[in-house]
């Protein structure tokens, strides 16, 4: 069948449109009509060559839809059922999944090729084979991809707010329940408020942080920030270490969450400053994968007990935490409406992500016509 999808050829060059023939699903496959994508920083780090792929690749990595067909073996799901899919696939028997660490699951080997499990491309144009972002490409109106990448939620759930749940609701929350393991009276600073770290801001308010401080250069995402949970918001690190020193009494942060656009070696080092003793700092956000990010005094996080962590889909399992995190929204607890600045079409991602690189969003969500 033919879809029509967002396809990046050249790492710097704009991401183009193009029409790709799509197979039907194979052995533990499936067809999903994707009816909603949600524009993640990620895309850009890979149409900007920060993330290398193989290329041509469709990009989106966050996806809702309603499964049309399904190959043979599948019993994950069925034609009909809503799902949300996960930008990490679990397999749920490698050694990673069967112990609760789905985030890691050795599926998770063809992310940036953008292959099925088994190695096929499903996708083909007038450039070949093309790869499927996180064994996705949900801004193609449709895809054909394996089971384990799926989580099937409730009929009743909005699926352009449920979206989120695939990528920066989930990875945002977790670096804060996760992997700092928040509890409630803690300090947390939040470093950049996106769309991973106005999930972060959430988590802490929701555990019961004491002091729940963001840090952005930008007033429209303070001011989110604020709304949605932060006690305190700040311009700049430097502002926040200030307040913290003085809220604390010295003691600083629990922990930092480092969730700008792009990583650097000053926000790691900026997160190290501002915890204190027992200190976590998690590193969430990404940069070019051989530039290095860390840099610091060995011995300080010897003597203060301080730890640097890595957090990839917030150390969540994507089986139990997508339909956990839908509850909470369901409750209000976790707010995803308020969160969504503006939709695109297809036809708009360019437009989404300058959008999205010049402030303007906390997050965009595209909407597939069919
Ligand atoms: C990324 C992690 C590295 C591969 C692409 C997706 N995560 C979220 O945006
Ligand atoms: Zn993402």
């Amino acid at each position: 069948m033919k879809t029509q999808a967002a396809v990046v050829h050249q790492p710097g060059k704009p991401i183009e449109i193009e029409e790709l023939e799509l197979d039907k699903p194979r052995d533990g496959e499936v067809l999903i009509r994707y009816l909603y994508a949600g524009l993640c920083h990620s895309d850009v780090h890979i149409a900007h060559g920060d993330l290398e792929a193989r290329l041509p690749m469709v990009l989106g990595h966050e996806g809702a839809g309603i499964i049309e067909e399904v190959g043979p073996g599948v019993t994950r799901v069925k034609p009909g059922d809503h799902v949300v899919c996960s930008f990490i696939p679990n397999c749920g028997t490698c050694r990673y999944c069967a112990t609760g660490r789905q985030s890691i699951c050795d599926l998770g080997a063809t992310l940036l090729e953008g292959s099925l499990p088994g190695g096929r491309f499903p996708f083909r144009g007038q450039a070949g084979e093309y790869g499927a972002m996180c064994l996705l490409g949900t801004f193609s109106q449709y895809g054909v991809i394996h089971q384990s990448s799926v989580v099937k939620v409730d009929d009743s759930l909005p699926l352009d707010k449920a979206v989120l749940v695939g990528c920066g609701v989930p990875t945002g929350w977790g670096s804060v329940v996760n992997t700092a393991e928040v509890t409630a009276g803690d300090t947390v600073v939040i470093i950049g408020i996106g769309g991973i770290g106005i999930n972060a801001v959430q988590a802490a308010a929701f555990s019961g942080a004491k002091h729940v401080v963001a840090v952005d250069p930008l007033a429209n995402k303070r001011e989110k920030a604020l709304e949605l949970g932060a006690t305190h918001a700040f311009a700049t690190a430097a502002e926040a270490i200030d307040a913290v020193t003085a809220l604390t009494e010295g003691q600083m942060a629990d922990s930092a969450i480092l969730t700008p656009g792009v990583l650097t070696a000053e926000n790691v080092g900026e997160g190290f400053m501002i915890v204190g003793k027992g200190g976590i700092v998690v590193l969430t956000a990404l940069n070019k994968l051989e530039e290095p990010t860390i840099q610091l005094p060995g011995t300080v996080l010897t003597l203060y007990r301080k730890q640097l962590r890595g957090s990839l889909f917030g150390d969540c399992n994507p089986t139990t935490d997508i339909p956990r995190l839908l509850g909470l929204y369901q409750n209000g607890d976790l707010k995803l409406d308020e969160i969504i600045t503006r939709t695109y079409r297809l036809d708009e991602v360019n437009r989404g992500y300058d959008d999205l690189l010049n402030g303007a969003n906390v997050r965009g969500v595209m909407v597939h016509e069919h």
